[in-house]
């Protein structure tokens, strides 16, 4: 083991809000994750950094999520037990929770109701994957911020605005903002998010189609971070992505989940600097801590970070939804 990480762990323990590591983590758990799907005789529409995307028919994908994480832009080498399911139900349970402001692209997590084809892998897909709607992408990726952090607190300090929108003097990293911003990006090629204004997302996507994603941008972002705020977590931003199928505007990709927000622990949040990540922060400390350069190849990480990482989402879950995840 690196020098110091004993340490480390033992040092980082005290903070942690959650339970102990449960009982059900047996010591093989980690040979037991994901980390990649080979459906040969599937098509692949798309793979992320967590996500691979099949091609199912004409109208529908299949979402697996792999228990892969990334930090500092580079997906790990170890998974992170128990991650790709986790998301998968948070999209679902808020899938479920917004489905009276906007429709979705979820048809079915039931495995036994996927296509022939993909049955021979429900063992492996169970809980973790999804069949939706196929739909027509908007170029625009639609990001709701109630806190000021990462490139909405850059761009603040540097010019009083955020996306075009002027906010007053004075504020603090990580501040609530005075009411909740729609701040449009777009997808460079690099992978990286470009921020642009409104007026920039009205000239790729229809004036009114681009108010109508706004207005439902901020409302479901305004539903659910009342929610999470109830039950102890702070949604500081969030990034939705939506499509047009039959339904009209529909609501895609993953949603509110930790990979795809900054969850922030609402009992320790305290404005004027940056805050702990709900959900990696012991991944970015390890990191920091053995001083990876931050170029591949991406480290492993040690069993018990892992470990602590996969309560994290676990009590993420749990926190959110009030309920256990199955495992
Ligand atoms: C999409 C058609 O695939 C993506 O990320 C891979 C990890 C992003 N992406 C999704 C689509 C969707 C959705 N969601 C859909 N319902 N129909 N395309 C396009 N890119």
């Amino acid at each position: 083991m690196i020098e110091g990480v004993d340490k480390f762990l033992s040092a980082t323990r005290i903070r942690d809000s959650f339970r102990p590591v449960r009982l059900h983590m047996s010591p093989d758990i980690l040979d037991h994750v994901l980390l990649q799907t080979d459906y040969s005789d599937l098509e692949l529409f798309a793979s992320g950094k967590v996500r691979d995307v099949y091609n199912l028919d004409a109208n529908h994908l299949l979402f697996v999520a792999t228990d892969r994480i990334s930090a500092f832009d580079y997906v790990l080498a170890t998974g992170i037990p128990h991650k790709g399911r986790v998301l998968t139900q948070i999209s679902l349970f808020w899938f479920d929770f917004l489905k009276d402001i906007v429709p979705n692209h979820f048809v079915t997590a039931d495995v036994n109701r996927y296509p022939e084809a993909v049955r021979k892998h429900a063992d492996e897909l169970r809980g973790r994957s999804m069949m939706v709607m196929r739909a027509e992408m908007f170029p625009v990726e639609c990001v709701a911020r109630g806190y000021l952090s990462g490139s909405g607190w850059k761009e603040y300090k540097a010019t009083g605005s955020v996306c075009g929108v002027k906010l007053p003097a004075g504020l603090k990293e990580s501040d609530q903002l005075p009411e909740p911003l729609f701040t449009p990006a777009t997808k460079a090629t690099t992978g990286h998010d470009i921020n642009i204004s409104f007026e920039e997302m009205c000239k790729l996507i229809d004036p009114e189609v681009s108010r109508q994603l706004r207005d439902i941008t901020l409302r479901i972002y305004k539903k659910a971070a009342d929610y999470a705020r109830q039950r102890g977590i702070l949604i500081a931003d969030t990034k939705f992505e939506f499509g047009m199928t039959a339904q009209g505007i529909t609501l895609a990709d993953e949603v509110l989940t930790p990979d795809s927000s900054r969850f922030w622990p609402a009992d320790t949040y305290q404005p004027g600097k940056a805050q702990n990540s709900y959900d990696k922060q012991y991944v970015r400390d390890y990191l920091e801590k053995i001083r990876w350069n931050k170029q591949p190849p991406a480290p492993a990480l040690p069993q018990e970070v892992a470990l602590r990482t996969s309560e994290k989402y676990l009590g993420a879950y749990r926190q959110l939804t009030g309920r256990e995840l199955e495992i």
